[in-house]
């Protein structure tokens, strides 16, 4: 067996395929914030190799990449706290996926929500690196021996899968190499949805703009996002039970909630019976409150793309400190000669 001690360590990714949302905000990138202040080790990416699991164009994803990164800073991130880098500028996340494409089983990958949502009615079309996305974003992952991923709900999935990869490579070479990761989805803002359509999340690349509140929006965009978000004729209810079967009206209550830092049941003492013609301007005043200064720190620093790139590189450096030696130890594990 070999041995390992696991201390405790962060990772987490977001794809620099679009705008950030509120959803990215809520569901990751806050928690990030709180996990780099707790004092824990933490190393976050801009994930461009996941991204191209479906088509870029390429001057875009350079900029969503930027764009990201000045995200994470203004929303808090410190990168002499955080590590913060992209993904394809530490090879060690594709060699330990290609390990781990030969561990995955194609029966775990076709049962992954994530890739038929993605992939729709034409699976047969979409590509190869869609299908085995799980599979590099458990190596993102391991190839720190990371202990927390802070994600939305969407991943809690890819995250289990993430743990049966560990488990049967540890099993598989009779060692006990990688952690058993634990997802830490947290807060009222789990899972955001569209302000369109209260079933479906709310995402980065939804055809309708109006449906997600991006990072980037104005204030009289975000008000205005927020005053056609689809609802129901009724007021609040003053129970969080009576929101049940109102999608769209929950889906509201929980940004709120998220972005004044209070539980849902507060926001129903305070807000139970109020109309949502009352209700919605307080939630986009809140809103604007909140990305407003995120936002205009990210147009500052998408000023110098030089110091971005720095930053990253920097990034990348560090984190490669990390990964290499885990994946020189993977490789004499599998038996690879030279490792
Ligand atoms: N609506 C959401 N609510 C809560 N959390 C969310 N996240 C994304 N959307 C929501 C969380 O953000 C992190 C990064 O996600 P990602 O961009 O890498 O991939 P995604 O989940 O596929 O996000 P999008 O916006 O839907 O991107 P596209 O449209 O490109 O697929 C993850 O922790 C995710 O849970």
């Amino acid at each position: 067996m070999t041995e390992a001690r696991h201390t405790p360590r962060v990772f987490s990714g977001i794809q620099p395929s679009g705008g950030l949302t509120l959803g990215n905000y809520l569901g990751a990138m806050k928690r990030f914030v709180d996990m780099q202040d707790d004092g824990s080790e933490t190393l976050y990416c801009m994930v461009d190799l996941h991204a191209i699991t479906v088509w870029q164009d390429p001057a875009k994803l350079a900029r969503a990449t930027r764009e990201l990164c000045a995200g994470y800073l203004a929303s808090g991130l410190d990168p002499a706290r955080s590590i913060l880098f992209n993904q394809s500028q530490v090879p060690e996340h594709a060699q330990l996926a290609w390990i781990f494409n030969c561990v995955a089983r194609m029966g775990w990958m076709q049962r992954m929500t994530q890739f038929k949502d993605k992939a729709g009615k034409n699976a047969q079309n979409a590509s190869l690196g869609l299908f085995a996305y799980p599979a590099l974003m458990a190596a993102d992952i391991l190839a720190y021996h990371a202990t927390h991923v802070p994600v939305g709900e969407d991943q809690k999935q890819h995250l289990e899968l993430t743990r049966d990869i560990a488990a049967k490579f540890n099993h598989d070479y009779e060692v006990d190499f990688f952690p058993l990761t634990e997802p830490v989805i947290e807060g009222a803002a789990t899972r955001v949805m569209s302000l369109r359509d209260g079933s479906k999340k709310m995402s980065k690349s939804d055809p309708s703009d109006m449906s997600r509140i991006n990072l980037t929006d104005d204030a009289d965009t975000i008000a205005k996002k927020i005053r056609k978000a689809k609802t129901d004729p009724e007021p609040l209810p003053a129970e969080v039970e009576e929101l049940e079967g109102r999608p769209e009206a929950r889906n509201l209550v929980n940004i709120y909630a998220a972005l004044s830092a209070q539980s849902v049941e507060q926001v129903m003492r305070d807000c139970g019976g109020k109309p949502f013609s009352e209700f919605k301007p307080m939630l986009a005043d809140l809103a604007v409150e909140t990305l407003a200064p995120i936002s205009s720190e990210m147009a500052r620093l998408m000023q110098d793309e030089a110091e971005i790139d720095r930053i990253l590189a920097e990034g990348a450096a560090r984190a490669r400190a990390i990964a290499t030696p885990i994946l020189r130890e993977t490789f004499k594990i599998v038996g690879m000669v030279g490792a």
